[in-house]
């Protein structure tokens, strides 16, 4: 006989760092951690930033993702829902508290400061959310797979008391614990985007398979890869060297490989990959398309990308193709990768292994 947890009490978080493969790295602990104390997690919206615009602008969760394939896993709802029907009732404003570790630096002294910056304020004020108090959690953290600790969660902060636990930050860690990587099945594109992905695969790459490939090489990108000497981990790389860098060193070419390494790394997957006639280019910068142009005109093999760009449906296309080369650095590849996994499609990394 299995006696089922009851589920009480709700979780509350902004997305506050990083951009879409950052947030996606710690919705999947955050997802962990709600389940771990027995709490319904509120879907944040994505937090986005338009060029030229100052303040950052929320996305609902369920723009891009599927909310019915994660409650296979957990109650969940979106945040939409939960202010506009649960919230009303359980979370009135003024037993509106933010949760931080610590204190954070801004307006207030002694306080989370929740609305303090972009996208702090912003992510509340998308849902007129003020604070009336700051909570302090620290010494606990959100370690899931610690059952210690979740009973802690319960036991300090039992949902009869506290009704929403609302985090200035992510209650997960970047990147995403290796134990909540499998999490990655439940997360579902939903059918918007999964029609245009399917529709543009169909009018596009017909008789043949695809490679996708994930450039990540525009400004903030050659800036960050400057830090991998000192940072052995930087963002996702624990995919390719491990957590403890027990796979091995993480390189420069491995964050920003060269034009003719990516060429070389090409070349080899289509050698390898007779049923490839496409190639899917994705890209936050350069596409290389003129590179590509030239380095394969004797091949029989064509290269497509995206006009306007679209990072998500360039994700939904990747987590689709042939076969996959990615960068061990970008979190933004690392949700591909996940996704790929949980269907048993092959992927490969810039540079890594080294050859
Ligand atoms: O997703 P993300 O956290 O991955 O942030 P990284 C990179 C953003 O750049 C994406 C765009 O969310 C997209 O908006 N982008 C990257 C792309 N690759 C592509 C692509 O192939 N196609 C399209 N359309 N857009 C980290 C940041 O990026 O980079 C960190 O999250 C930090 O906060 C660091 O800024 C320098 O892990 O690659």
């Amino acid at each position: 006989i299995s006696i089922a947890t009851k589920i009480d009490g709700y979780v509350v978080y902004c997305p506050c760092m990083g951009r879409f493969g950052n947030q996606a790295d710690q919705f999947l602990g955050a997802l962990a951690f709600s389940k771990g104390i027995n709490r319904t997690l509120v879907l944040p919206p994505w937090v986005e930033y338009r060029y030229g615009e100052m303040r950052s602008i929320q996305v609902p969760f369920d723009t891009y993702f599927n909310v019915n394939s994660l409650k296979d896993y957990h109650q969940v709802v979106t945040m939409e829902y939960f202010m506009k029907n649960i919230a009303p009732e359980i979370w009135p404003p003024h037993k509106r508290i933010s949760f931080c570790y610590t204190q954070r630096i801004g307006e207030i002294d002694n306080s989370c400061n929740a609305k303090s910056g972009n996208p702090f304020g912003p992510f509340w004020d998308t849902f007129n959310i003020d604070f009336v108090k700051s909570e302090f959690y620290g010494p606990l953290n959100y370690d899931a797979h610690n059952a210690n600790m979740m009973e802690l969660w319960r036991n300090n902060y039992p949902s009869s008391q506290w009704p929403v636990l609302a985090f200035t930050g992510a209650p997960a860690s970047f990147p995403v614990q290796s134990e909540n990587v499998h999490l990655q099945r439940y997360v579902t594109w939903n059918s918007d985007i999964l029609n245009k992905s399917k529709l543009f695969i169909k009018n596009n790459f017909k008789g043949g398979g695809f490679l996708g490939i994930h450039l990540r090489n525009g400004q903030d990108w050659v800036k960050a890869c400057q830090h991998v000497a000192d940072s052995p981990k930087l963002f996702a790389a624990a995919q390719c060297v491990g957590y403890k860098n027990e796979r091995g060193k993480l390189t420069s070419s491995m964050c920003l490989p060269q034009k003719s390494e990516i060429i070389k790394q090409v070349k080899r997957a289509l050698k390898k990959h007779k049923d490839i006639k496409y190639i899917f280019v994705a890209s936050d910068s350069n596409h290389m398309t003129e590179d590509f142009g030239i380095a394969l005109q004797y091949l029989d093999v064509s290269v497509q990308r995206l006009k306007p760009s679209n990072p998500h449906l360039d994700l939904a296309i990747l987590g689709q193709a042939n076969y996959f080369i990615g960068n061990c650095v970008s979190s933004f590849t690392a949700f591909v990768k996940r996704e790929r996994d949980v269907k048993g499609l092959p992927s490969e990394f810039w540079s890594f292994p080294e050859r």
